[in-house]
């Protein structure tokens, strides 16, 4: 575990870390950027619950004031939900806003690579960044993949944007050599939706498996990418998928309007969603996320277990 003058982890954290316990790292785009205000704070809070829920701590990741926090109080996560100048932080942003003294939320992509820094073998978030429909005009591949393949975290998610091209975007992962689990099921998770309509290499029953799975990588020294751990919503619970497909297709047109491209494509189009499903898309974001992060604290422990000793 490193700490620095602009790298802090938090007390809680890092006992955790030092007494070998679970801890699950928490990207905090999805709070600035992808919640709407008003709901963000509550749902921040709910996610650290369902890690401490599932015996493990959280550490919301995010850079303030130039400072990067692993583990953040609650006047910390005020300001990142409620601030207004909050940036959306990429990993290849992070050394600017350390440097320039600048306050932003991660992203996938820069989570896990200050988690891993951290010590954090285990993080959750809502979907991966991954390949935009049309990425073969625009190069639109989120830099969530490319740190995927060189950072040893496994990632709890529920599949990947629906708004990206998913076959594409399980082709680029496994270029990369990221292995893709599902937990208990043969499908990739399609978010809003249980099924995305492709199918998954792996799967596994239990978050014990999860563990062993990344734990076997790490003493195989295959370990130099990531895992992805795809846990969908339960049927029940998904968005109609009627409702979905229109308003995937709305979205995408009303983007194109705008004129939206690049880092701002995410956070618009799911404002977009949550403003046009009567309160669905976000009543699904936020069970999944939910969902996610309580699965990542189960596997944090079962692997914090392995790798001190204390199992078998
Ligand atoms: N999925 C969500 N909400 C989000 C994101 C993903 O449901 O807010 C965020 C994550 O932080 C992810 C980022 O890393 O979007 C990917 O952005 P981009 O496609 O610009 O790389
Ligand atoms: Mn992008």
């Amino acid at each position: 575990m490193v700490s620095g003058p602009a790298f802090v982890v938090s007390a809680l954290v890092a006992e955790a870390l030092a007494d070998g316990c679970g801890v699950v790292a928490l990207e905090s785009t999805i709070l600035a950027h992808g919640l709407p205000r008003g709901d963000n704070r509550r749902v921040a809070d709910e996610i650290e619950d369902a890690v401490r829920a599932g015996g493990a701590v959280p550490a919301t990741v995010a850079v303030l004031d130039g400072l990067v926090r692993i583990g953040l109080s609650p006047d910390e996560l005020d300001r990142l939900c409620l601030q207004d100048d909050v940036l959306k932080l990429s990993s290849r942003d992070l050394g600017v806003a350390v440097a320039l003294g600048r306050t932003g939320a991660t992203t996938v992509a820069s989570t896990a690579a200050l988690a891993h820094r951290a010590g954090i073998r285990v993080f959750a978030t809502g979907g991966l960044g991954g390949v935009h429909r049309g990425a073969a005009e625009t190069f639109d591949i989120s830099a969530d993949l490319g740190v995927l393949a060189t950072t040893p975290v496994l990632v709890v998610c529920a599949g990947v944007k629906s708004i990206l091209d998913v076959p594409a975007t399980l082709e680029r992962l496994e270029t990369l050599s990221v292995p893709v689990l599902g937990y208990r099921t043969d499908q990739f998770p399609g978010f809003y939706l249980t099924d995305s309509g492709s199918t998954v290499p792996w799967r596994v029953e239990s978050a014990a498996e999860a563990a062993a799975v990344a734990y076997a990588r790490s003493f195989l020294g295959t370990d130099s990418a990531g895992v992805v751990l795809a846990n969908p919503l339960p049927e029940a619970r998904q968005v109609d998928p009627v409702l979905h497909d229109r308003l995937v297709a709305s979205g995408l047109a009303e983007l194109a309007r705008e004129g939206v491209s690049g880092k701002d494509v995410t956070p618009r189009l799911l404002e977009f969603f949550h403003e046009s499903s009567g309160g669905e898309s976000l009543r699904a974001n936020v069970e999944l996320v939910l969902s996610n992060a309580a699965l990542a604290a189960e596997v944090a422990v079962e692997l914090a277990a392995l790798h001190s000793g204390r199992r078998a």
